[in-house]
């Protein structure tokens, strides 16, 4: 006699359950699609492009780069470092299913690293800020902040920089890094210190190491990248819907001194 056998247990694909897991895995599963698009020195090397292109920007080692390879999960997609400086072009990354580009991330120089030679410094700010001001397809920025520094004066003159592209409907995220390094309490009063400072705009703890903020941040992009679909999917209206005609972010108080880009350019920083 043969004793019938169990069939192999299949591998259970990942499910939610939650609608805010669901989103989560529908956001994150786009993001895993992510590949090198292309690397430019100046901004007339990048091409023009039409798809919604979401920018991570910070000073120098906040963690621009290890947040865009832990949301994309791949481990050296962008180049990230211990020492500062280390992306000095604008690298963009395509993101869609099906082969179908439907955004774009780009990986922004940081700024703010005292070592780097005087003159590189302003030209890297230079093709920052006018990256900021004319990219045509840029439709929302994740500012890069080490609760630890807070914002630093190079972050508010950028956000100076950008604000009349955030009150025309342009998104911001500000996403406090290297959370780990924070304890519970910290990070709360880091959280709520920045929500503050953002003015109702959003803001995210993340952390690469502890993996802490991934689904948030993803679905946070996903929507950005997907205005007109209510939910993860078209058929599951899962995710709460950003209103199209959100009021102005107000950002942060108007900062009298520094107001132009070319303080941007402070070659002082
Ligand atoms: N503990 C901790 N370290 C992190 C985290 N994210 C990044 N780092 C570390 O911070 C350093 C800088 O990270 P990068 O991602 O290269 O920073 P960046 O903002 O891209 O830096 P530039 O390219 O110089 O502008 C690296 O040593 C990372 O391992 C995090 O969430 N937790
Ligand atoms: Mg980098």
């Amino acid at each position: 006699m043969t004793i019938p056998t169990k069939p192999p247990a299949r591998s259970a694909a990942p499910t939610a359950t939650t609608p805010a897991a669901a989103a989560a895995l529908v956001a994150s599963g786009w993001l895993h699609t992510a590949k090198f698009l292309t690397t430019a020195p100046q901004l007339h090397f990048l091409p023009a492009l039409s798809v919604p292109e979401i920018a991570f920007v910070g000073r120098s080692n906040a963690g621009k780069s290890t947040c865009i390879n832990t949301l994309t999960q791949q481990k050296q997609l962008a180049f990230a470092s211990k020492k500062p400086g280390r992306t000095q072009h604008i690298n963009l990354f395509s993101l869609g299913k099906q082969g179908i580009t439907d955004a774009v991330l780009a990986d922004l120089p940081g700024y703010g690293y005292a070592a780097v030679p005087k003159q590189d410094k302003i030209r890297w700010q230079q093709v920052m800020a006018n990256y900021l001001v004319t990219r045509e397809n840029l439709s929302a920025i994740v500012l890069m902040c080490d609760p630890r520094h807070g914002l630093t004066e190079l972050d508010e003159i950028l956000l100076d920089v950008v604000r009349p592209r955030v009150e025309e409907g342009l998104k911001f995220l500000v996403v406090l890094t290297k959370a780990d390094k924070l304890t519970r309490a910290e990070q709360t009063k880091a959280l709520s210190i920045m929500k503050l400072q953002a003015g109702g705009g959003e803001v995210r703890l993340f952390s690469a190491t502890k993996r802490q903020g991934i689904d948030e941040v993803s679905t946070l992009l996903w929507q950005w990248a997907h205005p007109a679909i209510p939910g993860p999917t078209p058929s599951s209206p899962m995710l709460p819907v950003i209103p199209e005609t959100q009021p102005s972010f107000p950002l942060l108080p108007v900062i009298p001194v520094k107001t132009g880009i070319h303080d941007f350019l402070d070659p002082r920083s």
